[in-house]
């Protein structure tokens, strides 16, 4: 008798631990947002989309170097709703650090090191993948892609 009501213990923890725990994960996923994230963990099939970022280099005759860096491909397209998961290889230049014009997402391009960005988008529209480092052509940019969503 003594060992059933200690098992029923054991089992009410475990019940409070899974209650925290979900509490937690839906307070993330929350806070998230949810105009272009999703769950990274569930398991459905997701769409893939792969990008690297690119760099256009030449020596001019007078000896100097002139560059310009790029996300290829610099356009890519959605469907309203549709979820995608957008792999961004770092090739060219050390570090691209990013944010996504109209939404919560942000992060860094390495070399030789792969990003994933999950994509979710509820509302149509063009929006821009930006590099913070090479936003404009006095920067070797601008490093801008164009997610089209419609
Ligand atoms: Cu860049």
């Amino acid at each position: 008798m003594k060992f059933l009501v200690i098992k029923k213990e054991t089992l009410l923890f475990f019940l409070a631990v899974g209650v925290v725990l979900a509490s937690i994960s839906a307070w993330f996923m929350l806070k998230a947002g949810d105009t272009a994230v999703f769950n990274q963990l569930s398991k459905e099939k997701i769409r893939e989309i792969h990008m690297v970022t690119a760099e256009f280099k030449t020596k001019m005759k007078n000896g100097k170097e002139i560059e310009a860096y790029r996300w290829d491909p610099g356009t890519i397209s959605l469907e309203k709703g549709e979820k995608v998961r957008l792999f961004i290889s770092g090739i060219n230049g050390e570090e691209h650090p990013f944010y996504i014009e109209g939404t919560k997402i942000k992060g860094i391009v390495k070399k030789g090191e792969e990003t994933v960005v999950p994509l979710h988008f509820n509302k149509e529209g063009t929006y821009r993948l930006i590099c913070e480092v090479h936003g404009d052509r006095a920067h070797n940019g601008p490093m801008i892609a164009y997610i089209v969503v419609d």
